[in-house]
């Protein structure tokens, strides 16, 4: 039958892409609400592929199916891993990458296959029926049926495109929250947009920011910088700045117990002996590790896609090594991990750091995960530490923690119960190996007496359960299940600033994130609070915490960008949006906006 493959394609891809829209969003999603996109993307390349004649066309329908096909399962592995969509920037960054292909691989299903079924089952039928010809549809018509086909794609994409944009002004072009996108238009339309954006990005950084946009930033940016009071100001002059980023250490690890044994040991006794934030949240996006490094560094925030790391290795920055350099310190970073993995070896002196000692300046003498063990990555640090002129800012990034955490014979006994063998409990065991080893880093400086003469500051990067196993984490803290609410805030890491002699010590509450923190340590070492995003959490009232993806809490309301919704956080209930609460989220998108500007105009020049 004549336009048999027409038909067959626009109904298997539909479906796939149907299926894949599941995937990546179970919450929210409808097969319903994303049917007209889906299959309008589909007539798209269905018109074009049926302006062929015969072989032709099946060969590119073919190609077409083949393309879609492999965008779906990139795009699943990659959102298993990053809780996000490739776009454009991404591939270029895919280089970087290399090293985490072992996670990604380790996330590859065997359903991820059956996405090729059809194009099999196609090819053979193609080849069985070689021999009879296919009645050939002459131009017109087929010219006809293309524009028809045409039409209703282009109609019903832009009804849905046009009901988007009105629900969420400002998503399609920023792309804040790219996984709603995809779930609202599809993953085609999601592509098709992302593309486009990169083309007219690339354009408009040759059109200057308007008068009216660099008042309002330049207002913005003095008025978060101006505060109250001057609680702890430059009470660390002076001193060493001893800095740990701890990998995928996630804030309900800590405190805890299990089988009656503290999982991380160290890091309580260390918490009750510090400036504890227990209500601190990672602000990564896809940069991962390296938008950690980057935010608390620079009080910026991470690129909407990509990495800042990999899109601006050649801008100038305001970084915190740099301003402490400029003050007389030493500024050094430690990471037991290859020198250029997420351009390390680039961003690292960009920010200001005078030397940066990686995978080549250590003896790898024992490998766990993705490489040098945390043990002999403190043990060599702490050497390499004692040859520093004080004062100094040393900045340690750990590695030993990271996703899927499944080298446990290594490290050491620790039971789980229940938990042993899923990824919950490999996690545990490896973050109470990481504890560890902390413990016996801070148990040096603290004999060695450094802890007298520094402050000594911990956080964790980025989350360390992924989406996809939420049922072992409600099984661990005793729940059914979490709400898009609860889930939200469990995206707490720990944040602890230790002073010395344990001053200033106690439990803040305030609502807070990465942004935040070189606001709060300028304020401690006396350094200029220029151009930051985030606010000094010694002398600030109010909490806010903006995420990437648009959504933000202020410790009262949280506003989810998923469902673009307001939540009460005492009852978690929603609540309605009112004028207030449009304004809040008005100057969260212009904050990401100031932001994004900052970059992609190498303002900080
Ligand atoms: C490697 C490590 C991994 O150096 O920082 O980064 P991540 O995969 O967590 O972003
Ligand atoms: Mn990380």
């Amino acid at each position: 039958m004549p336009g048999l493959d027409l038909i067959s394609f626009i109904f298997t891809v539909t479906i796939k892409l149907l299926f894949f829209g599941k995937e990546i969003e179970k919450g929210y999603f409808t097969y319903k609400s994303i049917f007209i996109p889906v299959l309008s993307s589909v007539l798209l390349f269905a018109a074009i592929g049926f302006l062929f004649n015969k072989d032709k066309r099946f060969k590119i329908y073919t190609i077409f199916n083949i393309i879609i096909t492999l965008f779906i399962v990139a795009d699943l592995n990659y959102f298993r891993y990053f809780k996000d969509l490739i776009s454009l920037p991404i591939i270029l960054n895919g280089f970087q990458l290399g090293a985490v292909k072992n996670s990604v691989g380790n996330l590859l299903k065997a359903t991820d296959f059956l996405y090729f079924i059809d194009i099999f089952i196609f090819l053979i039928i193609h080849k069985l029926y070689k021999g009879h010809k296919l009645p050939a549809i002459n131009f017109k018509t087929r010219a006809i049926i293309s524009i028809a086909l045409l039409l209703v794609g282009v109609t019903g994409n832009a009804i849905k495109i046009y009901d988007l944009s009105k629900e969420q002004p400002r998503l399609l072009s920023s792309m804040y929250n790219k996984v709603y996108v995809a779930t609202k238009l599809g993953g085609v339309n999601y592509h098709l947009l992302d593309s486009y954006n990169v083309a007219v990005n690339s354009i408009s950084k040759k059109i200057p920011i308007s008068k009216e946009t660099k008042e309002a930033m330049s207002s913005f940016l003095i008025n978060n910088s101006k505060k109250s009071s001057e609680n702890l100001k430059g009470i660390g002059d002076g001193k060493n700045l001893i800095m740990i980023q701890v990998e995928a250490l996630q804030g309900f690890a800590i405190d805890k117990t299990i089988l009656g044994k503290e999982i991380t040991p160290n890091l309580n006794k260390l918490m009750k002996r510090s400036a504890y934030f227990n209500n601190y949240f990672y602000q990564t996006a896809s940069g991962g590790t390296s938008d950690a490094e980057f935010i608390s560094n620079n009080s910026l925030y991470p690129t909407p896609s990509g990495s800042v790391t990999y899109l601006y290795t050649n801008n100038e920055f305001n970084a915190l090594p740099e301003a402490l350099a400029k003050k007389g310190y030493n500024t050094s970073a430690f990471h037991g991990f290859r020198d250029n993995f997420w351009n390390r070896n680039i961003m690292f002196p960009k920010y200001g750091f005078q030397e940066f000692h990686g995978e080549k300046d250590y003896n790898i003498d024992e490998t766990m995960g993705l490489g040098l063990s945390d043990e002999s990555f403190f043990k060599q640090s702490l050497k390499k530490m004692d040859n520093l002129k004080e004062p100094y800012y040393s900045f340690l990034v750990t590695l030993t923690s990271h996703f899927p955490y499944e080298d446990t014979e290594k490290y050491g006994d620790f039971p789980v119960g229940e938990f042993e063998g899923t990824l919950l409990g490999n996690y545990l065991k490896s973050i109470h190996y990481t504890d560890k080893q902390l413990g016996m880093f801070i148990d040096e400086l603290e004999k060695n007496e450094t802890l007298d003469n520094s402050i000594l500051v911990l956080y964790g990067d980025h989350y360390a359960i992924p989406k996809e196993n939420k049922a072992e984490l409600a099984k661990f803290l005793g729940v059914n299940d979490f709400t898009e609410l609860q889930w939200m805030e469990l995206n707490k890491v720990p944040l602890m600033i230790h002073f010395p002699q344990d001053q200033h010590k106690g439990v803040y509450e305030i609502y807070s994130g990465q942004v935040d923190l070189y606001p709060t340590l300028a304020n401690i070492f006396n350094l200029p609070a220029e151009n930051m995003m985030g606010k000094d959490l010694f002398n600030s009232k109010e909490g806010k915490v903006i995420f990437r993806n648009g959504s933000f809490t202020n410790g009262e309301v949280f506003y989810l960008s998923q469902d673009n919704s307001f939540y009460d956080m005492n009852t978690g209930n929603k609540i309605p949006e009112n004028e207030k609460l449009t304004a809040f989220k008005e100057s969260v998108i212009n904050e990401l906006e100031y932001s994004d500007l900052i970059l992609r105009y190498n303002l900080l020049k």
